[in-house]
């Protein structure tokens, strides 16, 4: 058996939060772990569909998910919770909920020009375009964090690289 889990990935939008958490998932079940995502298509649409992108909404819309995560850790799954969650105290707010010896931190780091070069959804542009208001890295801050369990730079690793980087310190801590 192995111990409750919440991996926290925070990055910009088109940072590759949920392409990595997606691997991650995979790798682990191979090994026999079952995990849940969280991420804003199953968060957003349904939970927290009442809240937009405002500061204050930013930060309940954290708190719930690190409570809706604290509920799986709890139960002895490991939960990948994938959100851009810009302000460290939301982060830290999270941490505080589960406990920190059951929460790693994974900073998804590319360039904010990289991230808007990829514009997967065509966001960037809408935000450029001020046509999306409070858009992270454009118009709303991400405060980097300062001292993540593990630094990913997705416009120099592989999705391969950057899943092997937090295996490692990850399953060390699933068996404590
Ligand atoms: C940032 C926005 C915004 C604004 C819509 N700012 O790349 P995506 O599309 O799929 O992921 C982004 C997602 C961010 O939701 P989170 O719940 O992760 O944000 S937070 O943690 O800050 O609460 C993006 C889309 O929603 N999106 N408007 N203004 N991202």
């Amino acid at each position: 058996g192995h111990k409750g889990l919440l991996i926290w990935f925070t990055g910009l939008s088109g940072s590759g939060k949920s392409t990595v958490a997606n691997l991650l998932e995979r790798k682990l079940y191979e090994k026999g772990i079952h995990t849940f995502i969280l991420d804003g298509d199953n968060i957003r649409s349904g939970l927290n569909s009442d809240l937009d992108f405002s500061s204050e909404s930013r930060k309940e819309n954290i708190r719930r998910i690190g409570e809706v995560s604290n509920l799986f850790v709890n139960n002895g799954t490991v939960a990948l919770s994938a959100f851009i969650s810009p302000f460290r105290s939301d982060r830290d707010q999270v941490r505080n909920i589960v406990g920190s010896d059951r929460y790693l931190e994974i900073f998804v780091d590319c360039p904010l020009e990289v991230c808007e070069e990829r514009d997967v959804k065509g966001l960037y542009k809408k935000a450029r375009a001020g046509e999306i208001s409070n858009f992270t890295g454009i118009s709303s801050p991400f405060e980097a964090p300062e001292n993540p369990d593990v630094h990913l730079r997705t416009d120099k690793e592989s999705k391969e690289d950057c899943v092997t980087k937090i295996m490692d310190v990850i399953l060390p801590k699933m068996a404590l």
